[in-house]
């Protein structure tokens, strides 16, 4: 068996997203995300132009050696582009494969460690009151944990904040700016914090995430304060460019941290990881080269005491997040999954056989991954720029986001 053919699909059914589809000289397919949010074209291409024509006659077992060919073969290695491009192929093998044996690729990955994969959803309001119902409606749903954004009274609008049903953070196709201040965000959380868990007591875990605003010591001071309501993460305190910054935190603060949803290879995490500096690695299959290599970041995670939580948000496809869930149920040191429910568009244009029940997802037990993508009703959908946004300081310099 060889591969006959790939395809780049480029659509927007609710938001933007990149898909490579295999097909075999047997007729079989596979399918991967190759979604990098606001960057799409980029990889559509660098998949077209330079990943496609590799492909064409390869023998689709070797999941490996197709890996290594495409990281070392380009000698250009690591970036997002790549390792996302990398990611999309990879998947689509595994696919396959799970196809030829007639098994759910969870079992091709040495079969379940546990009944169903824990999830998180994301509760956000703009009032606390208005954040405390929408944490009831995930409790009263069955969720156990949750993240909780909430607005800031003097901070116009609040990234992980939305009225919208569906979170989607990226609009126009010129990014959208807003005004951040950390010094309100500092005085304002802990005390969100607070009546969240006063209201649902000591079952239930909360979760927040700071999208890297922070500098390692009003992280460490967020942290301290944080302490009294028992986070089960606190997550992107501080960019992880320099893991140096996460020690400084560590010596202030016993609230886990969690990072690496921004991550695209084993070495952007591997001292965070070594030092035992972060709880919980959020590396995710789209972004971090596909289910072969975010396994090996994975099992470097367990030896020193990190557990995952991968980044389930909804740029990426339901074919990454059927990944996701397989990997979930099968590695040792799995942690939490998040979860946000896509547009309805986007389920119809993926149809997918994983299913949510009672705080927990479960993958499908089909053959393969158990997603595929309607081509037909993808082509309704065409391709829309749009740009994640930007945030400055009140005087205009340009923050993190
Ligand atoms: O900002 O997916 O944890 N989730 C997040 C997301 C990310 C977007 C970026 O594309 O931080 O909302
Ligand atoms: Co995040």
């Amino acid at each position: 068996m060889s591969i006959a053919a790939a395809r780049v699909i480029v659509c927007s059914p609710g938001r933007n997203f990149v898909t490579l589809k295999i097909e075999t000289s047997d007729g079989l397919t596979g399918v991967g995300d190759a979604t990098l949010n606001g960057r799409e074209l980029a990889v559509a291409a660098y998949l077209n132009e330079h990943v496609v024509p590799l492909l064409i006659g390869r023998d689709p077992a070797r999941i490996e050696d197709t890996w290594q060919y495409l990281y070392k073969g380009a000698y250009w290695r690591r970036g997002p582009v790549t390792m996302t491009a990398i990611a999309a192929v990879d998947t689509a093998l595994w696919d396959i494969k799970g196809k030829v044996a007639g098994l759910p690729v969870y079992q091709l990955l040495g079969g379940r460690s546990r009944s169903g994969v824990s999830v998180y959803g994301h509760a956000n309001g703009a009032t606390v009151d208005d954040l405390l119902s929408s944490v009831a409606s995930f409790v009263s749903r069955g969720y156990r944990a949750v993240r909780v954004q909430a607005a800031i009274p003097e901070i116009s609008e609040m990234y992980g904040v939305s009225a919208a049903a569906i979170y989607e953070p990226a609009s126009a196709a010129i990014p959208a700016e807003s005004v951040w201040s950390t010094e309100h965000y500092l005085a304002h959380l802990p005390g969100v914090l607070a009546r969240v868990r006063a209201e649902f007591g000591p079952g239930l875990r909360l979760l927040h995430d700071v999208h890297h605003r922070l500098t390692p010591i009003e992280a460490a001071r967020l942290g301290k304060s944080l302490e009294p309501y028992a986070l089960t993460w606190l997550e992107d305190p501080v960019p992880a460019e320099l893991p140096d910054g996460y020690r400084l935190i560590r010596q202030h603060t016993t609230t886990p941290l969690a990072v690496g949803e921004v991550f695209n290879s084993i070495w952007d995490g591997e001292r965070l990881i070594r030092e035992q500096l972060i709880d919980y690695i959020r590396a995710t299959v789209v972004h971090a080269g596909g289910i072969t290599h975010l396994r090996r970041i994975f099992d470097l995670a367990a030896l020193h005491h990190v557990r995952t939580g991968s980044h389930g948000a909804t740029d990426l496809s339901p074919i990454c997040m059927s990944a996701a869930l397989h990997l979930d149920l099968a590695v040792p040191n799995f942690g939490l999954q998040e979860y946000m429910p896509h547009a309805p568009e986007t389920d119809e244009v993926f149809p997918h056989g994983y299913r949510y029940a009672d705080g927990y997802l479960h993958p499908s037990e089909e053959p393969g991954l158990g997603v595929d993508i309607d081509e037909a009703l993808a082509a309704k959908y065409p391709y829309r720029p749009a740009s994640l946004p930007v945030s400055r300081l009140a005087d205009g310099t340009l923050h993190d986001w």
